[in-house]
Protein backbone atom coordinates (compact mmCIF):
# COMPACT_ATOMS: atom_id res chain seq x y z
CA UNK A 1 0.00 0.00 0.00
CA UNK A 2 1.05 3.55 -0.87
CA UNK A 3 2.32 5.53 2.15
CA UNK A 4 -0.07 8.38 2.85
CA UNK A 5 1.78 11.47 4.17
CA UNK A 6 -0.03 13.01 7.12
CA UNK A 7 1.42 16.48 7.84
CA UNK A 8 4.97 16.92 9.04
CA UNK A 9 4.55 16.97 12.77
CA UNK A 10 3.35 13.34 12.55
CA UNK A 11 6.15 12.14 10.01
CA UNK A 12 8.66 13.71 11.99
CA UNK A 13 7.14 13.29 15.72
CA UNK A 14 10.28 12.47 17.13
CA UNK A 15 12.45 15.57 15.84
CA UNK A 16 9.07 17.58 17.03
CA UNK A 17 8.53 19.38 20.04
CA UNK A 18 5.20 17.67 20.18
CA UNK A 19 3.99 13.97 21.12
CA UNK A 20 0.87 11.78 19.79
CA UNK A 21 -1.73 13.13 22.87
CA UNK A 22 -1.21 16.56 21.19
CA UNK A 23 -4.31 18.30 19.35
CA UNK A 24 -1.96 18.25 15.98
CA UNK A 25 -3.45 21.49 13.80
CA UNK A 26 -2.60 20.20 10.09
CA UNK A 27 -3.70 20.81 6.70
CA UNK A 28 -1.35 18.03 5.54
CA UNK A 29 1.69 20.24 4.58
CA UNK A 30 5.33 18.92 3.68
CA UNK A 31 6.09 16.11 1.34
CA UNK A 32 6.79 18.31 -1.37
CA UNK A 33 8.20 17.10 -4.79
CA UNK A 34 11.92 17.60 -4.81
CA UNK A 35 12.34 17.95 -9.04
CA UNK A 36 15.38 17.68 -11.03
CA UNK A 37 15.85 20.36 -13.26
CA UNK A 38 17.65 18.98 -16.65
CA UNK A 39 18.53 22.11 -18.61
CA UNK A 40 19.50 23.83 -15.25
CA UNK A 41 21.68 21.29 -14.70
CA UNK A 42 23.26 21.01 -17.95
CA UNK A 43 23.49 25.13 -17.96
CA UNK A 44 25.73 25.45 -14.93
CA UNK A 45 27.50 21.53 -15.23
CA UNK A 46 25.75 19.81 -12.19
CA UNK A 47 22.45 18.17 -10.77
CA UNK A 48 20.18 20.87 -9.45
CA UNK A 49 16.65 19.99 -7.78
CA UNK A 50 13.93 22.17 -6.96
CA UNK A 51 12.50 21.37 -3.89
CA UNK A 52 8.65 22.83 -4.83
CA UNK A 53 7.04 24.32 -1.51
CA UNK A 54 4.67 25.97 -3.97
CA UNK A 55 3.11 22.43 -3.19
CA UNK A 56 1.80 23.05 0.25
CA UNK A 57 -1.65 23.87 1.39
CA UNK A 58 -1.28 27.22 1.25
CA UNK A 59 0.83 27.31 -1.73
CA UNK A 60 4.12 28.21 0.57
CA UNK A 61 6.86 26.78 2.76
CA UNK A 62 4.90 28.93 6.01
CA UNK A 63 2.59 26.31 6.08
CA UNK A 64 5.34 23.86 7.87
CA UNK A 65 5.90 26.63 10.46
CA UNK A 66 2.21 27.36 10.79
CA UNK A 67 1.32 23.89 11.53
CA UNK A 68 3.79 23.58 14.53
CA UNK A 69 2.81 27.28 15.39
CA UNK A 70 -0.49 27.15 15.69
CA UNK A 71 -0.52 23.64 17.29
CA UNK A 72 1.49 24.90 20.10
CA UNK A 73 -1.08 28.36 19.78
CA UNK A 74 -4.25 25.60 20.87
CA UNK A 75 -2.14 23.81 23.17
CA UNK A 76 -1.54 27.01 25.51
CA UNK A 77 -5.13 27.92 25.18
CA UNK A 78 -4.34 31.13 23.37
CA UNK A 79 -7.47 32.34 21.03
CA UNK A 80 -6.16 35.05 18.83
CA UNK A 81 -2.70 35.08 16.73
CA UNK A 82 -1.29 37.57 14.87
CA UNK A 83 1.10 38.55 12.32
CA UNK A 84 3.18 40.77 9.99
CA UNK A 85 3.37 39.86 6.86
CA UNK A 86 4.43 40.59 3.00
CA UNK A 87 1.78 37.97 2.07
CA UNK A 88 2.73 34.45 2.97
CA UNK A 89 2.50 34.16 6.34
CA UNK A 90 -0.69 36.03 6.32
CA UNK A 91 -2.26 33.68 3.90
CA UNK A 92 -0.71 30.15 6.11
CA UNK A 93 -1.43 31.69 9.33
CA UNK A 94 -5.31 32.86 8.17
CA UNK A 95 -5.71 29.27 7.11
CA UNK A 96 -4.26 27.16 9.90
CA UNK A 97 -6.21 29.63 12.78
CA UNK A 98 -9.28 28.87 10.12
CA UNK A 99 -9.05 25.09 10.82
CA UNK A 100 -8.19 25.39 14.82
CA UNK A 101 -11.12 27.77 15.08
CA UNK A 102 -8.64 30.59 16.34
CA UNK A 103 -9.03 34.22 15.17
CA UNK A 104 -6.27 35.85 13.13
CA UNK A 105 -4.67 39.23 12.79
CA UNK A 106 -2.70 40.47 10.11
CA UNK A 107 -0.51 43.63 9.42
CA UNK A 108 0.34 44.27 6.23
CA UNK A 109 2.28 46.98 4.50
CA UNK A 110 -0.06 48.64 2.57
CA UNK A 111 -0.52 47.57 -1.55
CA UNK A 112 2.84 45.47 -1.27
CA UNK A 113 1.41 42.77 -1.19
CA UNK A 114 0.31 40.11 -4.14
CA UNK A 115 -3.35 39.87 -5.00
CA UNK A 116 -3.50 36.07 -4.20
CA UNK A 117 -1.97 36.35 -0.60
CA UNK A 118 -4.37 38.74 0.14
CA UNK A 119 -7.14 37.03 -1.45
CA UNK A 120 -5.68 33.78 1.19
CA UNK A 121 -6.03 36.14 4.31
CA UNK A 122 -9.45 37.62 3.54
CA UNK A 123 -11.30 34.47 2.44
CA UNK A 124 -9.58 32.44 5.60
CA UNK A 125 -11.70 35.14 7.58
CA UNK A 126 -8.53 37.13 9.15
CA UNK A 127 -8.52 40.41 9.91
CA UNK A 128 -6.75 42.42 7.93
CA UNK A 129 -5.18 45.84 8.69
CA UNK A 130 -2.58 47.87 6.19
CA UNK A 131 0.18 49.81 7.50
CA UNK A 132 1.29 52.84 6.10
CA UNK A 133 5.03 51.58 6.24
CA UNK A 134 6.95 48.59 5.49
CA UNK A 135 7.14 44.85 6.92
CA UNK A 136 9.66 45.18 9.36
CA UNK A 137 7.14 48.47 10.65
CA UNK A 138 4.63 45.72 10.62
CA UNK A 139 6.69 43.17 12.72
CA UNK A 140 7.67 46.01 15.31
CA UNK A 141 4.05 46.57 15.70
CA UNK A 142 2.81 43.27 16.08
CA UNK A 143 5.55 42.33 18.57
CA UNK A 144 4.60 45.10 20.98
CA UNK A 145 0.96 43.83 20.74
CA UNK A 146 1.49 40.45 21.69
CA UNK A 147 3.18 41.85 24.54
CA UNK A 148 0.58 43.88 26.21
CA UNK A 149 -2.44 42.19 24.23
CA UNK A 150 -3.62 38.19 24.32
CA UNK A 151 -2.53 37.51 21.35
CA UNK A 152 -0.02 34.58 19.81
CA UNK A 153 2.51 35.83 17.53
CA UNK A 154 3.17 33.37 14.83
CA UNK A 155 5.87 35.19 12.67
CA UNK A 156 9.24 33.04 12.79
CA UNK A 157 10.42 35.02 15.78
CA UNK A 158 8.08 32.32 18.00
CA UNK A 159 10.22 29.17 17.64
CA UNK A 160 7.91 26.71 16.63
CA UNK A 161 7.96 28.12 13.31
CA UNK A 162 11.61 27.26 12.72
CA UNK A 163 10.87 23.95 14.30
CA UNK A 164 8.59 23.19 11.66
CA UNK A 165 10.63 24.43 8.88
CA UNK A 166 13.64 22.95 9.43
CA UNK A 167 11.74 19.47 8.09
CA UNK A 168 12.16 20.41 4.32
CA UNK A 169 16.21 19.76 5.18
CA UNK A 170 14.67 16.58 6.27
CA UNK A 171 12.73 16.04 3.53
CA UNK A 172 15.74 16.96 1.26
CA UNK A 173 18.11 14.27 2.62
CA UNK A 174 15.17 12.02 3.16
CA UNK A 175 14.83 12.16 -1.24
CA UNK A 176 18.46 12.06 -2.06
CA UNK A 177 19.34 9.60 0.36
CA UNK A 178 21.97 12.20 1.85
CA UNK A 179 22.69 15.88 2.14
CA UNK A 180 23.11 17.98 -0.99
CA UNK A 181 26.98 19.66 -1.20
CA UNK A 182 24.87 22.99 -2.00
CA UNK A 183 21.47 24.22 -1.02
CA UNK A 184 19.87 27.27 -2.27
CA UNK A 185 17.22 29.41 -0.87
CA UNK A 186 15.60 33.13 -1.38
CA UNK A 187 16.49 35.14 2.38
CA UNK A 188 13.74 37.84 3.53
CA UNK A 189 13.27 37.54 7.36
CA UNK A 190 16.21 34.66 7.66
CA UNK A 191 13.41 32.26 9.21
CA UNK A 192 13.94 29.59 7.03
CA UNK A 193 17.82 29.80 6.03
CA UNK A 194 17.95 29.06 9.96
CA UNK A 195 15.68 26.20 9.91
CA UNK A 196 17.03 24.65 6.89
CA UNK A 197 20.38 24.60 9.23
CA UNK A 198 19.41 24.10 11.65
CA UNK A 199 17.13 20.47 10.16
CA UNK A 200 20.56 19.76 7.84
CA UNK A 201 22.64 19.53 11.05
CA UNK A 202 19.75 17.79 13.37
CA UNK A 203 20.26 14.90 10.53
CA UNK A 204 24.06 14.99 10.39
CA UNK A 205 24.22 14.59 14.40
CA UNK A 206 22.12 12.08 14.04
CA UNK A 207 23.78 9.97 11.59
CA UNK A 208 21.26 10.58 9.02
CA UNK A 209 23.28 12.44 6.45
CA UNK A 210 27.21 12.12 5.85
CA UNK A 211 27.49 15.47 5.33
CA UNK A 212 25.96 19.60 5.88
CA UNK A 213 25.10 21.43 2.52
CA UNK A 214 27.23 24.96 2.11
CA UNK A 215 24.03 27.71 2.05
CA UNK A 216 23.76 30.14 -0.16
CA UNK A 217 21.55 32.67 0.05
CA UNK A 218 19.71 35.06 -2.01
CA UNK A 219 18.18 38.36 -1.09
CA UNK A 220 17.08 40.85 -4.32
CA UNK A 221 19.86 43.69 -5.09
CA UNK A 222 17.02 46.57 -3.82
CA UNK A 223 16.47 44.38 -0.34
CA UNK A 224 19.67 43.20 0.34
CA UNK A 225 20.66 43.74 4.31
CA UNK A 226 22.95 40.66 4.67
CA UNK A 227 25.05 42.04 1.51
CA UNK A 228 25.09 45.42 2.85
CA UNK A 229 26.14 44.32 6.98
CA UNK A 230 23.65 46.62 8.33
CA UNK A 231 19.60 46.54 8.33
CA UNK A 232 18.61 48.55 5.51
CA UNK A 233 15.60 51.39 5.91
CA UNK A 234 13.76 51.54 3.21
CA UNK A 235 13.52 47.65 1.11
CA UNK A 236 12.71 47.56 -2.77
CA UNK A 237 12.10 45.13 -5.10
CA UNK A 238 9.68 43.46 -7.07
CA UNK A 239 9.75 40.40 -5.20
CA UNK A 240 7.71 41.79 -2.42
CA UNK A 241 7.78 38.25 -0.56
CA UNK A 242 11.36 39.28 0.32
CA UNK A 243 10.75 43.25 0.56
CA UNK A 244 12.40 43.47 3.89
CA UNK A 245 15.30 44.85 5.58
CA UNK A 246 15.62 44.48 9.02
CA UNK A 247 15.65 40.37 9.11
CA UNK A 248 14.72 38.78 12.62
CA UNK A 249 16.97 36.11 12.25
CA UNK A 250 19.91 37.88 11.34
CA UNK A 251 22.32 36.04 13.72
CA UNK A 252 20.80 32.61 13.21
CA UNK A 253 21.42 33.06 9.72
CA UNK A 254 25.54 34.33 9.64
CA UNK A 255 25.48 31.58 11.60
CA UNK A 256 24.31 29.36 9.04
CA UNK A 257 26.09 30.93 6.29
CA UNK A 258 29.27 30.96 8.49
CA UNK A 259 29.25 27.79 9.80
CA UNK A 260 28.19 26.26 6.58
CA UNK A 261 31.50 27.89 4.53
CA UNK A 262 28.38 29.33 2.45
CA UNK A 263 27.73 32.78 1.43
CA UNK A 264 24.59 35.65 1.18
CA UNK A 265 24.53 37.37 -2.25
CA UNK A 266 21.85 39.70 -3.77
CA UNK A 267 20.25 39.52 -7.40
CA UNK A 268 18.66 41.84 -9.98
CA UNK A 269 14.95 41.87 -10.34
CA UNK A 270 15.42 41.39 -13.87
CA UNK A 271 17.37 38.10 -13.28
CA UNK A 272 14.60 37.35 -10.73
CA UNK A 273 12.47 37.78 -13.41
CA UNK A 274 14.33 35.72 -16.41
CA UNK A 275 14.89 33.06 -13.68
CA UNK A 276 11.66 32.61 -12.85
CA UNK A 277 10.18 32.20 -16.79
CA UNK A 278 12.91 29.56 -17.14
CA UNK A 279 11.75 27.63 -14.17
CA UNK A 280 8.25 27.43 -15.73
CA UNK A 281 9.36 26.96 -19.19
CA UNK A 282 11.93 24.68 -18.54
CA UNK A 283 11.22 22.70 -15.31
CA UNK A 284 7.46 22.84 -15.59
CA UNK A 285 7.34 24.79 -11.96
CA UNK A 286 5.78 28.29 -11.58
CA UNK A 287 6.94 29.94 -8.80
CA UNK A 288 6.41 33.89 -7.28
CA UNK A 289 8.97 36.17 -8.14
CA UNK A 290 10.69 35.77 -4.66
CA UNK A 291 11.46 31.75 -5.27
CA UNK A 292 12.95 32.17 -8.39
CA UNK A 293 16.21 34.50 -6.69
CA UNK A 294 18.30 31.07 -5.87
CA UNK A 295 18.26 29.88 -9.35
CA UNK A 296 19.23 33.71 -10.48
CA UNK A 297 22.10 33.51 -7.86
CA UNK A 298 23.28 29.99 -9.09
CA UNK A 299 23.20 31.49 -13.11
CA UNK A 300 25.59 33.80 -12.17
CA UNK A 301 27.63 31.74 -10.02
CA UNK A 302 27.81 29.57 -12.62
CA UNK A 303 28.55 32.60 -14.87
CA UNK A 304 31.51 33.27 -12.40
CA UNK A 305 32.78 30.04 -12.38
CA UNK A 306 32.02 29.22 -8.81
CA UNK A 307 29.77 26.13 -9.53
CA UNK A 308 31.73 23.20 -8.43
CA UNK A 309 31.42 20.04 -11.39
CA UNK A 310 28.98 17.67 -10.71
CA UNK A 311 28.01 18.59 -7.85
CA UNK A 312 24.26 18.08 -5.93
CA UNK A 313 22.50 21.29 -5.45
CA UNK A 314 19.29 21.98 -3.76
CA UNK A 315 17.03 24.95 -4.47
CA UNK A 316 13.79 25.58 -3.10
CA UNK A 317 11.31 27.31 -4.40
CA UNK A 318 9.28 28.87 -1.48
CA UNK A 319 6.20 29.89 -3.32
CA UNK A 320 3.50 29.07 -5.71
CA UNK A 321 3.54 31.13 -8.99
CA UNK A 322 -0.23 31.67 -8.71
CA UNK A 323 -0.09 34.14 -6.02
CA UNK A 324 1.15 36.94 -8.10
CA UNK A 325 -0.39 36.21 -11.86
CA UNK A 326 0.29 40.21 -12.11
CA UNK A 327 4.08 40.39 -11.75
CA UNK A 328 4.77 36.93 -14.03
CA UNK A 329 2.42 38.38 -16.75
CA UNK A 330 3.84 41.90 -16.84
CA UNK A 331 5.15 42.62 -20.35
CA UNK A 332 3.71 39.80 -21.68
CA UNK A 333 1.10 39.13 -24.76
CA UNK A 334 -2.03 37.60 -22.25
CA UNK A 335 -4.81 38.58 -25.42
CA UNK A 336 -4.53 35.32 -26.85
CA UNK A 337 -6.03 34.97 -30.91
CA UNK A 338 -9.54 34.93 -30.91
CA UNK A 339 -11.14 32.55 -34.05
CA UNK A 340 -14.39 31.07 -35.09
CA UNK A 341 -15.47 27.73 -34.28
CA UNK A 342 -13.65 25.82 -36.91
CA UNK A 343 -10.80 23.43 -37.39
CA UNK A 344 -9.13 24.86 -40.38
CA UNK A 345 -8.90 28.44 -38.35
CA UNK A 346 -7.50 26.70 -35.61
CA UNK A 347 -4.93 25.20 -37.27
CA UNK A 348 -4.03 28.65 -39.16
CA UNK A 349 -4.05 30.48 -36.07
CA UNK A 350 -1.48 27.60 -34.36
CA UNK A 351 0.66 27.44 -37.39
CA UNK A 352 0.43 23.70 -37.77
C1 LIG B 1 7.86 33.08 -1.12
O1 LIG B 1 5.16 36.09 4.45
O2 LIG B 1 8.30 37.08 5.42
O3 LIG B 1 13.75 34.45 5.03
O4 LIG B 1 5.70 37.64 5.85
O5 LIG B 1 7.09 34.46 1.21
O6 LIG B 1 12.13 32.90 6.16
O7 LIG B 1 11.53 35.28 5.71
C2 LIG B 1 7.75 35.74 3.57
C3 LIG B 1 9.00 35.34 3.24
C4 LIG B 1 11.00 33.54 0.71
C5 LIG B 1 11.71 34.54 2.82
N1 LIG B 1 10.10 33.19 -0.21
O8 LIG B 1 11.74 33.63 3.88
C6 LIG B 1 6.02 36.76 5.04
C7 LIG B 1 7.44 36.56 4.72
C8 LIG B 1 8.81 33.50 -0.05
C9 LIG B 1 8.39 34.19 1.10
C10 LIG B 1 10.65 34.22 1.85
C11 LIG B 1 9.33 34.57 2.06
P1 LIG B 1 12.32 34.09 5.29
Amino acid sequence: MAHVWTGIIREYMDRMPFDADDRIVSLGEGGTPLIHAATISSMVGAEVFVKYEGMNPTGSFKDRGMTSAITQVVKDGDHTVVCASTGNTSASAAAYAAHAGLKCVVMIPQGKIAAGKMAQAIVHGAKLVQVDGNFDECLDIVRALSEDYPVALVNSVNPYRLQGQKTAAFEIVDQLGDAPDIHMLPVGNAGNISAYWMGFNEYADAGLATKRPKIWGLQAEGSAPFVQGHPIKDPETIATAIRIGKPASWDLAIAARDESGGWIRAVSDDAILRAQAMLAADVGVFVEPASAAPIAGLLAASAAGEVPKGATITCTVTGNGLKDTATALGGREVDPEVIPVDVAAAAQALGL
